[in-house]
This record gives structure tokens, C-alpha cells and sequence, in this order.
């Protein structure tokens, strides 16, 4: 198999939930150092236009949001699942949630706090892939609400480890371990343990520890260039196919466009080959690349035929 390549920065929460993953199965993988904010330049012709971190590249096959990326993970390497059986659909749901609530809370107590000594560039960029006005003054106010609804979120997760449990939703970590402690572990690093409600929440702090020590696995720094060329000499693997009875219809070989429904809504266009419940996939020709094969999660993302 291909070498596995993630394409992320360090500061990154959504990153740290794929590095964790990579402890928890103790893999070896290869780190190429994204810009923070736009450009780009060496990502969009892996991903078409999808600028979110991380991306994760296995020769010519590109994932695109962590929901996906955990997935193919838990595919190539189904030792120490991330999803117990008779519990799939609660750990997906659990993590969902800690994706699209429980982390803008969170969010809210980081940015709100550090508002003052973030450069303007970045205020910027993140107004463009919000949709909205991100300022400083903004910002710093909505920390108490951040801090509020972060805690009320905290609480069912405090909830669930008063039983002694290790993780979530029992002995071993799962899918919903790895998302919840996405947010966690971003206002643990950039602001330390003392940062409100997690004063109030032991368990999760013990929960957070034992979470750490599960580390990043085995990287190794790869230069954005040779991210590239692993593509440009790689056949994208056969696609999983286009469901007869999906509810949108949609037959393979379809020229689509998929887009985030929710932040950097960039649409990436190209030929309909894999969807499911689950998978969107299109391939696409780059003119440096060639043929490559790019995967969606299907929740949280829209797909329609291109125009
Ligand atoms: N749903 C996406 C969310 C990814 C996301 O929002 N990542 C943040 C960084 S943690 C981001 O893309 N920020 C803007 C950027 O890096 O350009 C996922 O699960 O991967």
C-alpha cells in the first residue's frame, strides 16, 4: 500500500483528532506543513479546491474531512477499532455532534481569547471560510457563551466517566473518544488546564490525559512536493461504486459538484464514481497530476449535478 500522507498543521484540532488516531493504531505516516490560511498553492491540485485541514493522501486518493479520513483509516487498519461493535451508529452520532456543536464552543473560548494577538491576515481568511465577520472585539465577546455552552456539552461526557469507564462508551477508545477530544485538547494546549469550566469537569481532564497518551504514532516530514509526485505516479484504487437505490438518483459517471455545507464552501467538480450513505467520490483531471479520486464524507456535504 501506498505510504499514508496527512496534510495538516500543528495547531490544527481537527488534525489532532486524525494524529491521535494514528497513536491509537500506532502507525507510520507522512507529514506535509500546510499554510494556516490561503493559498494553498500545493493543496489545491490534490483536492480541486477543498481548503479545509486536514487532507488525508494515500497515493492518488484524497480525503477530504475527518469523518471520511477516520473512516478509510478504520478500513486499511481495523485493529483497535474506533467503532465498537453494537455501538457503530453511537459512536458516529457522538462524534458528529463533537464536530458540528461541542468544537464552535469551544472555539468560541479560544479565538474570543487570543483575539488581540492574532495577525489581521488571519481574521481575514477565517471571515472568507465562515461566511461571516470574524473581528476581534466580536470575538472576545462571545467567549462567556463559548465557555457556557462548552461546559453544558462537557457535561455529558463528565457524565458518562463518572462510572469509572476509561473512555466514552466503555473500556476501549472509539470515534466519539477521538472527536470530543478535538475540542479539548485545542483549549487544553492554547490555554492551559486551568481554563474555564474544565476547573469543573475532573473526569474529563483525567479522560483528556489518558487520551494524550496514546501520542501521534510514527511521522515523518515529507516536503510538499513530493507530496505531488507520490500523486502524479499513483492510478487512483477502484472506486467503491455508485449506490442503484440512492435517494438522490445520481448515476456514476455524472459530473457533480461537492461542496461543504457548513465552512469553505469551495465546490469541487468532477465525475461522480462512489456514493453511499457515508462516501461521495469524484475523479478529476489535474493538468500536473493526472487522474486523481477525491472523498467525501455524504453528511455535511452537498452534492448536485454540475450545471
Ligand atoms: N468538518 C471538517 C472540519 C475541518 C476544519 O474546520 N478544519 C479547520 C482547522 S482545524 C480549518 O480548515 N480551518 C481553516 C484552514 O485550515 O484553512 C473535518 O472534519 O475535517
Amino acid at each position: 500500500m501506498a505510504e499514508i500522507i496527512l496534510h495538516h498543521y500543528p495547531t490544527s484540532p481537527f488534525s489532532e483528532k486524525v494524529r491521535i488516531v494514528f497513536g491509537l493504531k500506532n502507525l507510520a505516516w507522512r507529514s506535509v506543513e500546510i499554510p494556516v490560511i490561503m493559498p494553498k498553492p500545493d493543496l489545491m491540485p490534490l483536492t480541486g479546491g477543498y481548503r479545509r485541514t486536514p487532507v488525508l493522501q494515500i497515493g492518488a486518493d484524497i480525503y477530504c474531512d475527518t469523518q471520511i479520513i477516520l473512516r478509510e483509516l478504520q478500513k486499511r487498519f481495523p485493529e483497535r477499532s474506533l467503532t465498537p461493535a453494537g455501538h457503530e451508529g453511537v459512536a458516529e452520532a457522538l462524534a458528529y455532534w463533537a464536530d458540528r456543536t461541542l468544537f464552535w464552543s469551544a472555539v468560541g473560548i479560544v479565538m474570543g481569547t487570543l483575539a488581540d494577538t492574532l495577525p489581521e491576515a488571519f481574521h481575514k481568511d477565517r471571515s472568507a471560510f465562515s461566511g461571516r465577520p470574524v473581528d476581534p472585539s466580536r470575538m472576545k465577546a462571545m467567549v462567556p457563551v463559548g465557555r457556557d455552552q462548552t461546559y453544558a456539552g462537557l457535561a455529558h461526557v463528565e457524565s458518562m466517566l463518572v462510572d469509572g469507564r476509561a473512555f466514552l462508551l466503555g473500556g476501549q477508545p472509539s470515534m466519539a473518544d477521538v472527536a470530543v477530544y478535538n475540542p479539548v485538547w485545542f483549549v487544553l494546549k492554547r490555554l492551559g488546564a486551568s481554563t474555564s469550566p474544565f476547573d469543573k469537569l475532573p473526569q474529563v481532564m483525567a479522560w483528556a490525559q489518558r487520551m494524550e497518551r496514546f501520542g501521534h504514532g510514527q511521522p515523518t516530514d515529507m516536503a510538499p512536493g513530493e507530496a505531488l509526485d507520490v500523486a502524479e505516479r499513483s492510478e487512483p484504487d477502484m472506486p467503491a461504486g455508485v449506490d442503484a437505490g440512492d435517494p438522490s438518483g445520481l448515476k456514476a459517471g455524472t459530473p457533480v459538484l461537492v461542496t461543504p455545507d457548513d465552512t469553505g464552501k469551495v465546490p469541487v467538480g468532477g465525475e461522480l464514481v462512489t456514493l453511499n450513505a457515508y462516501e461521495i467520490a469524484v475523479r478529476r483531471a489535474d493538468e500536473r497530476l493526472g487522474t486523481v479520486v477525491v472523498h467525501f464524507p455524504r453528511a455535511g456535504f452537498v452534492l448536485a449535478p454540475a450545471a
